[in-house]
């Protein structure tokens, strides 16, 4: 069996739970080694410790920058036991042997939270801690790294177990843990180092991520997932909480980032707003004299589909539009907060999950957007364009009225939203009509317009509610079939950001169906 855990290090800026851990461990019989601040704190609770400085032979120096970057420290961590060669270097030099390692390191994502000046950061850096982690990971054979106080008690448990020494199994995921750790500072600081120097290669950027919660399986069930945080901190589903429901999955954080993302583009100020998603596309969405109207007519759009959707709203969640809402399946609300009399009344559905977000996210923000593919991933900056912000020109005979062209800005800013190719309907602020993903764009046209007969079938209307509706496209129509789908679904006016090769014919199809068109000049292609 192993050697029992006699000597252990402690160098920690979180102290939670140090003394309590430090006493079992005394209790064990391991001996304490600690450095300045950690090891005031022992010693206050009247355990015996020995500083660090005491150990090397050397004073902490530098303001602390150079405390345990020492052989002793270092031999004693990385040393083979058991080599005669590592041993005999250990006696020449008088190196004990580290049996244990606990460390957690500067707060340096704590000063990026609280954006600290620029030195206050580089001081947040710390070398020392992420090196004794590193050499005591590698050396898991023998060594047991903790970088978390959550773990403490496992640590324990494990030495129980083990007649007082860590099990080789327990080890190796401590050492894993403790690589993750310090790959996820070095990424936090390089991801700040970058952005005060200028840089804005995203790739670089991108890496700065900390896992956030384990998750049960991926898209399928046998695929295997968790979520990370980014130092990006949007508002949105990574800063969420959970007020209550099942455990989120996979596709629930996808759906529900996808709806949060698109809710965010309707001005709380101006308008109520409610999204429902499914399967990362949106079945509905409207704006509204309130939540409850929003959420009726975004539900009115395509309610087959909208049955166990995600549902997201840009404003409080109220007791009204709640009780709305919980009639029908539903496997996610998310909102920037909710009432206490809303929250009772989800309450009463116990699976159903109910995020509450703090605020919503800006569209207009930076960011990055991260795909795979086989062998390494893309980055790109995210798709921060807004309808508002853009100058439309008109290129038919007839301009549209204010009344179309405040649905063709409604229609685009939910296009953007929606998969690409992306045909989107639209009516007095709400949807009547997506058609997403598909390969070619007159296919979704005409999905779309399908989907718009039958929510008018289903709702007993005398006729589809794309007739007086205008249309946005996601991209420019490539061939005028696209137009004529609209044109034959009854669409009046149409926005899409034009440059096309065929743009004269489009337009000439549009101006002989008395359309108005207005082009956008910005793409949302979104795949
Ligand atoms: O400034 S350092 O990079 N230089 C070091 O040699 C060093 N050794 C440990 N920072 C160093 N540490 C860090 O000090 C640890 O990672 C830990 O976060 C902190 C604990 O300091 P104290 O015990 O004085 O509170």
């Amino acid at each position: 069996s192993e050697r029992p855990v006699a000597r252990a290090l402690l160098s920690v800026s979180d102290k939670t739970g140090l003394i309590d851990f430090a006493r079992a461990l005394h209790e064990r019989g391991v001996a304490l080694v600690s450095t300045g601040g950690t090891s005031k704190a022992i010693a206050e609770a009247g355990l015996p410790v020995q500083d660090v400085s005491d150990l090397t032979g050397f004073p902490e120096m530098m303001d602390g920058r150079v405390k345990t970057l020492h052989p002793k420290v270092h031999g004693g961590l990385l040393a083979i036991r058991g080599d005669a060669r590592h041993e005999a270097s250990m006696a020449e030099h008088a190196i004990l042997p580290i049996d244990l390692l606990v460390v957690n390191l500067y707060p340096f994502e704590a000063a990026l939270a609280r954006q600290a000046d620029y030195d206050d950061m580089v001081e947040n850096i710390d070398i020392g801690g992420p090196a004794m982690i590193r050499g005591a990971s590698k050396n898991h054979a023998h060594v047991a790294v903790v970088v978390d106080v959550a773990d403490y008690a496992a640590v324990l448990a494990d030495m129980d177990a083990h007649g007082g020494a860590t099990s080789f199994a327990f080890r190796k995921r401590l050492a894993a843990k403790a690589f993750s750790r310090t790959a996820a500072y070095d990424a936090a600081i390089g991801t700040w180092l970058s952005g005060e120097a200028g840089e804005t290669t995203p790739a670089f950027r991108a890496l700065g991520g900390a896992l956030a919660q384990g998750l049960r399986y991926g898209e399928n069930p046998h695929q295997q997932a968790a979520f990370y945080r980014t130092a990006e901190a949007r508002p949105g589903v990574a800063t969420a909480v959970q007020l209550q429901g099942k455990e989120l999955s996979y596709n629930n954080l996808n759906d529900t980032d996808a709806a949060y993302e698109l809710v965010g583009e309707f001005d709380p100020a101006r308008t109520a707003a409610c999204v429902i998603v499914k399967h990362a596309n949106p079945c509905g969405v409207a704006e509204g004299a309130s939540l409850k109207q929003a959420y009726e007519r975004a539900l009115a759009c395509d309610p087959v589909s909208a049955f166990g959707g995600i549902v997201a709203l840009n404003r409080t969640l109220d007791a009204e539009a709640a009780a709305e809402i919980v009639k029908i399946f539903t496997e996610v609300i998310i909102a920037p907060d909710a009432t206490d009399e809303a929250r009772a009344i989800v309450a009463a559905k116990k699976n159903l999950r109910l995020l509450v977000a703090g605020a919503l996210p800006d569209p207009r923000a930076g960011g990055l957007a991260i795909k795979t593919i086989a062998g390494g991933f893309l980055a790109q900056t995210r798709d921060n364009a807004v309808v508002d912000d853009l100058e439309l020109q008109v290129v038919t005979r007839r301009a549209p009225t204010e009344a179309e062209l405040a649905d063709l800005r409604f229609a685009f800013r939910v296009a953007k939203h929606v998969k690409s190719n992306a045909i989107v309907y639209a009516r007095d602020g709400a949807t009547v009509g997506v058609g997403a993903g598909q390969m070619s764009r007159v296919d979704s046209a005409r999905i779309a317009a399908r989907k718009a007969a039958d929510a008018a079938e289903a709702a007993g209307a005398a006729e589809p509610l794309t007739r007086g509706a205008v249309v946005a496209s996601d991209a420019f129509f490539p061939f005028a079939d696209g137009l004529d789908a609209a044109i034959e679904a009854g669409a009046t006016a149409v926005i899409q950001p034009g440059g096309s090769m065929r743009d004269a014919e489009v337009i000439a199809r549009a101006d002989a169906a008395g359309l108005a068109m207005v082009f956008t000049g910005v793409r949302h292609f979104r795949h």
